[in-house]
């Protein structure tokens, strides 16, 4: 699939006349200004179809996932091969192929965890498919779908689907309430949840509600909206963000077995301009630790951990879909200190700390994979 077009590795990588795809915005490099001094963004991948996510390989390439079904394996400097036998996945508004995870055994295992919406008889619902990467690199082999979400839902909208190894090697996975509100407080549906399963799909034993009654047993936490964001700090705690309505877009630090309140609670309004549920705070549910209103859209999320760029040290990032910025968050309460942002940060979907110590992002708005780096570093 996809044969005809025409991804290319920007020229500050690979210096050779590859075609661009005239389509979409071209920002190849730029120089942006931070609290931490000035940076250097250049683009690694450009030509990129609505790219959703990508991950590390211990070798240095990179896997990278577009909305409509390409997986993408990009050895930098040197090309991007479109990976043969994707995982199927039903296009379907927000839903696609969406989150890639590359495990911490990726070396022995040479296996992929992908998040991607799931037809489910009329509907659809968020998925988690394992593949193995081909001996060599072109192809998804032995898939299997470990977890799909107790069907389904109509509309294509709120799949959540981020994935996060935890230190202990489970996985959790964001689900969003899948546009249908009140499914967040419901836990005999997976909606507005975050889950934990092992890489087989199992339930953990230690899972909070594993025993549980009229409970989906893989449900960690509840009562969130749509977690497009998640990320473990520099200790292994789970932090996820998740869009709000009309404002109360939220950071949340992910308690096992806790209740984040949506729609009963929240600091957004419905964009029919009407209050949501019944305030702000209530008994019982969780309050976010920082939240945005207006609402930012905020999607992939990274904490900057032991890299060269020293005040970064322990801050969160997260990327703006809707005002086209890279926020900065710091401090404790956590707070937003900065919005980087430049020609290079439209819709930023994904960001993640690369092995070089770098911010890389992924921007849908220029189509395009960037590289930040300290200039003159
Ligand atoms: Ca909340």
């Amino acid at each position: 699939m996809k044969t005809t077009r025409r991804l290319s590795l920007s020229l500050s990588f690979l210096l050779a006349l590859a075609p661009l795809t005239p389509a979409i915005a071209q920002v190849s490099s730029e120089t942006v200004q931070t609290d931490a001094g000035s940076m250097q963004v250049s683009a690694v991948v450009t030509g990129l179809d609505t790219p959703w996510a990508f991950g590390f390989l211990p070798d240095g390439k990179i896997v990278l996932t577009e909305r409509e079904g390409a997986v993408l394996l990009v050895t930098p400097g040197e090309g991007v091969v479109t990976l043969g036998n994707p995982p199927e996945v039903f296009p379907d508004g927000q839903g696609g192929l969406l989150d890639v995870l590359v495990p911490r055994d990726f070396a022995q295992s040479r296996t992929l965890f992908f998040t991607h919406a799931k037809r489910q008889g009329r509907g659809s619902g968020t998925a988690v498919t394992k593949a193995v990467l081909s001996a060599d690199g072109t192809s998804l082999t032995n898939h299997q779908t470990i977890f799909e979400i107790a069907p389904g839902s109509s509309g294509g909208r709120h799949f959540g689907s981020r994935l996060v190894e935890a230190p202990d090697g489970t996985l959790f996975v964001t689900v969003g309430d899948r546009g249908s509100d009140d499914t967040a407080q419901d836990r005999s549906l997976h909606n507005g949840s975050v889950l934990r399963i092992t890489k087989t799909g199992d339930v953990p034993s230690d899972n909070p509600f594993a025993s549980t009654d009229g409970v989906q047993p893989e449900i960690w936490s509840y009562g969130h909206r749509n977690p497009q964001g998640a990320a473990l700090d520099a200790s292994g705690q789970l932090w996820i963000n998740e869009h709000g309505a009309r404002g109360g877009d939220e950071v949340n630090r992910v308690e096992k077995g806790a209740n984040y309140g949506w729609p009963v609670i929240s600091y957004g309004r419905h964009y029919s301009g009407r209050a949501i549920g019944e305030g702000t705070s209530k008994p019982g549910m969780e309050q976010p630790v920082t939240y945005w209103d207006p609402s930012i859209a905020p999607s992939g999320m990274a904490f900057y951990t032991g890299g060269p760029i020293g005040s970064w040290n322990g801050d969160m990032f997260v990327g703006s879909l809707k005002f086209d910025y890279i926020s900065r968050l710091e401090g404790s309460p956590l707070r937003e200190v900065e919005q980087i942002k430049g020609d290079s940060t439209q819709r930023v979907r994904d960001i993640r700390m690369g092995p070089d110590g770098n911010l890389w992002f992924l921007s849908v708005g220029n189509g395009a994979l960037y590289r930040m780096s300290a200039v003159g570093s």
